[in-house]
């Protein structure tokens, strides 16, 4: 059964250095996927840390945060049946070096860190990454609401 979901994306910093920001956007939109928030934004070291808390213990948590940090990331909100799931496979598996050509970061990215995107993995996560980038007065509303 067709489930609409949301679900949250980043083009990270060495995509949008990169100047791959529009290229993985019409990705998402030629997918069917619709975009209904979006923004420009550089990350602080306490926001990026925020965001990915869930791996403060972790090894390479430092590294991750000064890459995140790099430079400016867009995050985007998309809506659609299935969506987090059609956004994870549209990115491909997290390594880059992994990811099969076609994917966003087997065509975008280099290595495990510099993988090009982020997407938020269940429903939960994704409610969690959404409210953490966006006001609700910044979210597209629903069209049978206006
Ligand atoms: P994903 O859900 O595919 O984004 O992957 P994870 O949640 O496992 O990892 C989150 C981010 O941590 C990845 F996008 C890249 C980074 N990471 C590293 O930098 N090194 C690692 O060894 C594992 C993950």
């Amino acid at each position: 059964m067709a489930t609409t979901q949301r679900t949250f994306g980043i083009v990270k910093p060495d995509a949008t250095a990169a100047g791959n920001a529009g290229k993985i956007l019409a990705r998402i939109e030629e997918n069917g996927l619709k975009i209904i928030a979006m923004k420009l934004m550089h990350l602080s070291e306490a926001q990026a840390k925020g965001f990915y808390a869930v791996h403060k213990e972790r090894p390479f948590f430092g590294e991750l945060v000064t890459f995140m940090t790099e430079g400016p990331i867009v995050a985007v909100v998309m809506e659609g049946d299935n969506a987090i799931q059609r956004w994870r496979d549209l990115m491909g598996p997290t390594n880059s070096d992994e990811a099969p050509a076609g994917t966003i970061r087997g065509d975008f990215g280099s290595g495990i860190e510099r993988n090009a995107s982020h997407g938020s993995d269940a429903p939960e996560t994704a409610a969690l990454e959404i409210a953490y980038f966006f006001n609700a007065t910044e979210i597209q509303a629903p069209t049978e609401a206006l």
